[in-house]
């Protein structure tokens, strides 16, 4: 296999692949050769390289970059402070209707030239710019009559790692962590440096670089003894616009100092917190803040003192307060000790239950990081109830890149049509029209801080991600992030042309697999809402009756007469009743239900008719059957494109997708086998259960 395939694995979508089609050459060639460059900063220097080692590789040649621009400039780069003076009319109210990080890109005639002119507002939309331009090159779009103004819609869009400092990475798919390796920081800085290019070039501004399980090794990372580590990485991420983060241990005052207790209100916890705070800007003056995971699965917080969680990120919040640093506070706080058979309580009534409260009682530069649904990631849920029910704090949603529920990056899954779905459902928090997006873009309450964050997908594997198509969620995330308002399809087909080229057979082939892969995925494990059935703790695989933490309960409740969870008003956990109306009406009412999330509100019959007309147990042994038939089809589909791609990226998604294969099988065959098992219910069509 030749080394360059390997190669294509990992640019990801920053391949540069040279331009042989002499059309194409001759549009862009008249542009790219000579950069006029007005003004400076480290990120500007970002962009300039990104520019030259592209072009250099596009059109073969380097280009000329001059601190200037000339008669012979055909690039012209800059911010628009340091541009005003240039004769380009720049009109000042479009920019002064850009957010910090928005952009033009526009093709201009200066000096009886054509030229494209990339103006930031700051340096970071020269960034942006600059790969937005390296995005259309590569899509093969001509470059004679640009017009853009873009800005990003959302303010913070993170990336959250899971990453544990010996190397592994929680719920990781891709390899081992590309920041630590036997409890030290990696020497392979090179690939940090890339990740922050591929990060940049979708728009990524911030990063956490520690898993929010907060380990022993990983409280010292605010340690003098480990600060100076993290600046390095600090400083490569900053050069691309990204800011970096820290999960901390809520106990650090007692694992870390001499203090005997960790109590939010005590004075000399919070001097703790201040002094070390004070110490970690000395370091990194930049520094973005903490990711907390506070009184959840084992993890210390606030509610070992009697406090509250707005106790807890506040007295955080004053100590980061003056440096301008924030809390990124996680609502993922549940009591996983639960007893499942007691109907009084529910997982996913928690979050709501423990901070609706408290709205309006956090410092201002506290941020709430909610999970999209209730529970934790499964292929559908509803959206969580908290988005939208907190008028008076700060929210930003949390989705998770790394398919830890769907399929672990064997299975293809693409995650932008469930992302979409979430950002486009209307909460009516406001009445008609309060849709998520506008929540965590912070338009609809007026947010000091919003945005979106995910847990990143990536490790130490060639390709980043395992499974080569994974990319595109990575990709999809920072493009969906900067625009809710990109379709998937957009999406997909810009992923497939800057990953793989335009070869139209390609580009439509591997669009329809991505965009009808998570549907197959919920097909053939677990539709109409119920989620899980997972084996416990790895997560691959199924298990019907499999239950973290307890031998009590199943997440299903089926039983030989029927199946779901009652979460309705007035007989079942009360969830439905978090919701706003007429949302709230629709999920407690049977009748009103989507079909899609039934089981999650409702304990139904396996006769119960849906409104395709069939039962439930029909529906289920259809999907089931139907998901393998599709994993059988994407197979046929991918087979068509040997030699179409290179060698390594075709036989590593075909390996995947011949173990998506044995995994949909198995599901089949166990869930089948075991609701006809429970029911009794044969199927209509008698097909072979096993
Ligand atoms: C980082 C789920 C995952 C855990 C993860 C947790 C969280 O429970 O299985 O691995 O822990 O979510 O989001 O904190």
């Amino acid at each position: 296999m030749a080394t360059t395939d390997r190669a294509e694995a990992y640019a990801c979508w920053l391949q540069y692949k040279k331009i042989e089609d002499v059309k194409w050459l001759d549009n862009y060639a008249s542009y790219c050769l000579n950069i006029g460059v007005v003004g400076t900063s480290e990120i500007i220097h970002s962009a300039l390289d990104e520019l030259s080692l592209a072009f250099h590789s596009m059109f073969g040649k380097k280009p000329t970059v001059t601190p200037h621009v000339d008669s012979e400039t055909s690039i012209i780069i800059g911010t628009y402070q340091d541009m005003i003076e240039e004769e380009f009319a720049l009109e000042t109210d479009v920019f002064q209707s850009l957010n910090d990080e928005g952009y033009i890109l526009r093709t201009v005639n200066h000096l009886e030239k054509n030229c494209v002119l990339l103006v930031g507002k700051t340096d970071k939309g020269v960034l942006y710019a600059t790969h937005h331009l390296l995005r259309l090159i590569q899509a093969r779009e001509s470059l004679h009559q640009l017009d853009i103004v873009e800005y990003p819609k959302n303010q913070i869009r993170m990336l959250n790692h899971w990453d544990n400092m010996d190397g592994s990475v929680e719920r990781g798919y891709s390899g081992n962590s590309i920041f630590y390796e036997n409890n030290k920081f990696t020497t392979n800085l090179e690939r940090i440096k890339d990740y922050a290019r591929l990060l940049s070039a979708v728009g990524v501004n911030s990063i956490s670089i520690n898993n929010v399980n907060v380990w022993e090794k990983e409280t010292y990372l605010i340690t003098r003894k480990l600060l100076q580590d993290v600046t390095s990485i600090a400083d490569i991420f900053r050069a691309y616009g990204i800011r970096l983060f820290l999960s901390i241990n809520f106990a650090s005052p007692m694992e870390l100092g001499d203090l005997s207790t960790a109590d939010p209100l005590d004075n000399n916890v919070k001097s703790w917190w201040k002094d070390k705070v004070k110490e970690i800007y000395q370091y990194i003056p930049d520094f973005g803040g903490f990711i907390v995971k506070a009184d959840s699965e084992h993890r210390p917080g606030p509610f070992s003192y009697g406090r509250d969680h707005a106790d807890g990120a506040n007295m955080l919040g004053e100590a980061l307060e003056p440096f301008g640093g924030v809390v990124v506070w996680r609502c993922f706080v549940y009591n996983c000790m639960q007893d499942w058979r007691d109907r009084s309580t529910d997982r996913a009534r928690a979050a709501y239950d423990h901070f609706k409260p408290l709205d309006g009682k956090f410092k201002d530069n506290v941020i709430l990081q909610v999970k999209n649904g209730p529970m934790d990631f499964q292929v559908r849920e509803p959206v969580s109830p908290m988005l939208g029910a907190m008028e008076k704090t700060n929210q930003i949603i949390e989705f998770q890149i790394a398919q830890e529920y769907l399929g672990q990056q064997k299975d293809l899954a693409f995650l932008i049509p469930m992302w979409k779905e979430v950002l486009d459902f209307d909460t009516y928090a406001k009445g008609e029209g309060s849709t998520v997006k506008k929540i965590v873009d912070g338009s609809l309450y007026e947010y000091t801080y919003s945005g979106i964050a995910a847990v990143s997908n990536i490790g130490d594997d060639i390709n980043w991600t395992g499974n080569t198509l994974a990319q595109a969620n990575l990709f999809g995330y920072g493009r969906l992030t900067w625009n809710p308002n990109l379709s998937s399809e957009e999406i997909a087909k810009e992923w497939v042309q800057v990953t793989f080229g335009n070869d139209p057979i390609v580009v439509e082939t591997i669009s329809t697999m991505l965009l009808d892969s998570r549907e197959i995925y919920e097909n053939y494990t677990t539709p109409l809402g119920i989620g899980w059935m997972v084996n416990p703790n790895h997560h691959y695989g199924p298990n019907v009756d499999g239950y973290e933490y307890s031998r009590w309960g199943t997440y299903h409740f089926a039983d030989r007469d029927g199946i779901g969870v009652d979460r309705t008003i007035e007989t079942g956990t009360g969830y439905a009743g978090q919701y706003f109306s007429p949302n709230k009406e629709m999920y407690n009412s049977l009748a009103d239900c989507p079909d899609e999330l039934l089981l999650f509100f409702h304990h139904v019959p396996y006769t119960h008719r849906l409104k395709s007309g069939e039962t439930v147990i029909q529906h289920y042994y259809n999907t089931h059957f139907k998901g393998v038939e599709q994993v059988e089809d994407l197979r046929k589909k991918w087979s068509l494109l040997e030699g179409k791609i290179d060698e390594y990226r075709f036989h590593n998604v075909k390996e995947r997708l011949h173990m998506q294969l044995e995994n949909a099988i198995e599901w089949r065959d166990q869930v089948n086998t075991y609701f006809y098992r429970k029911s009794g219910i044969p199927d209509e069509k008698n097909r072979r259960i096993f």
